[in-house]
């Protein structure tokens, strides 16, 4: 048995058997919800919130157990342990679902999407809710989207502008084979770790960089180590919100409706917390010693666009991606 798998099946019994106990206390409920990002992060603050209205709509008989800052791992085991049923919800970004459910990589491709406006139209229409529901295939609910912003690249280095000025850096990207194959395109050398490894490798140069929005620069601290910030908005990978199918169906029918109800009902309260956060992490980063420039976005643009031809070979790829740029520059 792989390391990986003993680590899944322990934390599945000692997960599962700690859910019990509290599922025996008093016949109330508490969902285990997890996110590797910190308290105040908006994704952790949506699902607080989720707790909260659970808690008062169904009147003190389902909770949730927030398990916030990645203390039960990283998104790769974290989706597993929700399809094993080991925890009930599990906030993810896509681009560490890309490999298990296909249908998610339109929303990773590099310049799919103009805007966050663009992007949370094409969420809210056909196109987000047909891949929705497209978790149900592997044992998973999907509840929600939530916004992650334009992804951007920072170094350790020097100032990007060019695809060019990449050369030789190597930066960590997420567990997804689009974000290795774009940033070998863009001319640079990908390395995949997780999250919570990275500020940890800018700071020993085991990389020079990585790309990601403004709060994760910020929240992570990462902003200490890499200082050059390059407005590439290469991405907009959303969060998915996703539960255990084994544990949703757990749940009585009127609750599972609330629940469902109550996570569309979060998403208007993520988008606010969004928008204000990034202007308070982007403006204190520049405050605190780093320095951000444009990149030639139609250099950028072209590099990317093979690995964008690449993903539209698969008619699905191709549909949603006529589908989304169908909404570009709409509303
Ligand atoms: C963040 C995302 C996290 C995590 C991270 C990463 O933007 O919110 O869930 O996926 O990126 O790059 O690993």
């Amino acid at each position: 048995m792989s390391t990986r798998r003993q680590f899944l099946g322990a934390a599945a019994l000692a997960l599962g058997s700690a859910a019990g106990a509290l599922r025996a206390a008093g016949g109330r409920l508490e969902l285990a919800a997890t996110d590797v990002h910190v308290r105040g992060y908006p994704t952790v603050e949506a699902l607080r919130w989720i707790g909260e209205t659970l808690e008062r709509e169904t009147e003190g008989r389902v909770g949730l157990r927030l398990y916030h800052s990645g203390q039960l791992g990283r998104e790769s085991d974290l989706i597993d342990l929700a399809r094993f049923g080991a925890i009930d919800i599990a906030r993810v970004n896509m681009a560490a679902l890309n490999n298990p459910f296909p249908a998610t990589r339109i929303l990773c491709l590099p310049y799919v999407f103009d805007d966050t406006a663009h992007m949370r139209r094409s969420l809210d229409g056909g196109v987000g809710q047909e891949i929705l529901a497209k978790f149900a295939d592997r044992d998973l609910v999907g509840l929600a989207f939530y916004d992650s912003g334009a992804r951007c690249i920072y170094n350790t280095k020097r100032a990007i502008v060019q695809p060019g000025d990449l050369h030789g850096l190597k930066i960590r990207v997420p567990p997804s084979d689009i974000f290795m194959h774009l940033i070998r395109a863009l001319g640079a050398n990908p390395t995949p770790l997780p999250y919570g490894e990275v500020y940890s490798a800018l700071q020993t140069h085991l990389i020079d960089g990585a790309e990601n929005n403004w709060q994760s620069f910020h929240t992570t601290r990462q902003f200490e180590a890499a200082r050059f910030w390059s407005y590439s908005g290469h991405s907009y990978s959303p969060e998915a919100l996703l539960m255990s199918r084994r544990r949703f169906e757990l749940l009585r029918p009127d609750d599972r409706d609330r629940l469902l109800d109550i996570a569309r009902r979060s998403v208007a309260y993520m988008r606010s917390l969004w928008d204000e956060s990034e202007a308070a992490s982007r403006d204190y980063v520049l405050t605190h010693g780093v320095a951000a420039n444009e990149v030639d976005r139609a250099a950028f643009e072209r590099a990317a666009a093979p690995v964008v031809a690449r993903y539209r070979e698969d008619a699905d790829v191709d549909r949603y991606w006529r589908g989304i740029r169908e909404l570009s520059g709409i509303g």
